[in-house]
């Protein structure tokens, strides 16, 4: 029956408000692409003040329709492209992988501080880990897009970390998905000592960059 639920809502999406949704897919890409450019600017700009680059990758993504069908049905919110605007925060997301601890939060305060970002939310997962040892620094932002006879505000999902924390959440999510979400007790003990590896390795790393004064 859920199932049933879904592929109709799918074929909603897909089939009766295709374009609505293509054209939302394509704003959000927009928005995407706005941020990841800013982010190369602020690499650009840095690289020349200290000598390095303080961004390692940039990784973006759009939501797919079945994870946003999923997530919409999760939240029992309805399922058309409107209520995607108005209640999905992650359909466009940029992942921001950083040398240092401190280029990350030099990053989200430079990008925070222009005039055209607005801070929707931020989770500080870096500062507050998630019980399972997971750490990033989360933002929401609201970007406007210049489209040919309007100007849109449209949100993406920012996530920032270390190259660490990166590999962390990576292999983790690898194993998850492999598990179907089950760790065992040991398992979850193993990946949380992990993460207090990957944590220590930042410190240990940023000691170095403090003695290096880059
Ligand atoms: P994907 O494919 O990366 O997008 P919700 O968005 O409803 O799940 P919330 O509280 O808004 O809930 O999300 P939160 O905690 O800010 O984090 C959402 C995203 O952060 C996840 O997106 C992951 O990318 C990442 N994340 C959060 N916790 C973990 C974790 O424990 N391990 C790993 N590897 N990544 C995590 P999605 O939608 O799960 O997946």
């Amino acid at each position: 029956m859920k199932e049933k639920v879904l592929k109709e809502n799918f074929d909603t999406i897909f089939e009766e408000n295709i374009q609505p949704y293509n054209e939302l897919m394509a704003y959000y890409k927009c928005a995407m692409m706005e941020v990841e450019t800013k982010f190369r600017v602020l690499n650009e700009e840095f690289s020349l003040q200290y000598d390095r680059n303080p961004i390692s990758a940039i990784k973006t993504r759009l939501k797919t329709a079945k994870s946003i069908v999923e997530k919409l049905h999760r939240y029992n919110f309805p399922v058309n492209p409107e209520s995607v605007e108005e209640n999905l925060n992650d359909v466009a997301g940029v992942r921001v992988v950083c040398s240092f601890e401190k280029d990350v939060y030099l990053l989200a305060e430079a990008l925070l501080s222009q005039d055209d970002v607005e801070l929707i939310s931020k989770k500080d997962y870096i500062k507050n880990p998630k019980d399972n040892g997971y750490r990033s620094l989360h933002l929401i932002v609201a970007v406007p897009i210049y489209l040919v006879n309007e100007k849109r505000t449209m949100r993406v999902e920012i996530q920032l970390r270390t190259i660490s924390m990166d590999s962390w959440a990576t292999l983790e999510h690898q194993l998850r998905y492999k598990k179907n979400f089950d760790f065992s007790e040991e398992m979850a003990e193993e990946l949380y000592i992990c993460s207090k590896l990957s944590a220590e390795l930042d410190h240990k790393m940023d000691k170095l960059r403090k003695m290096l004064n880059v």
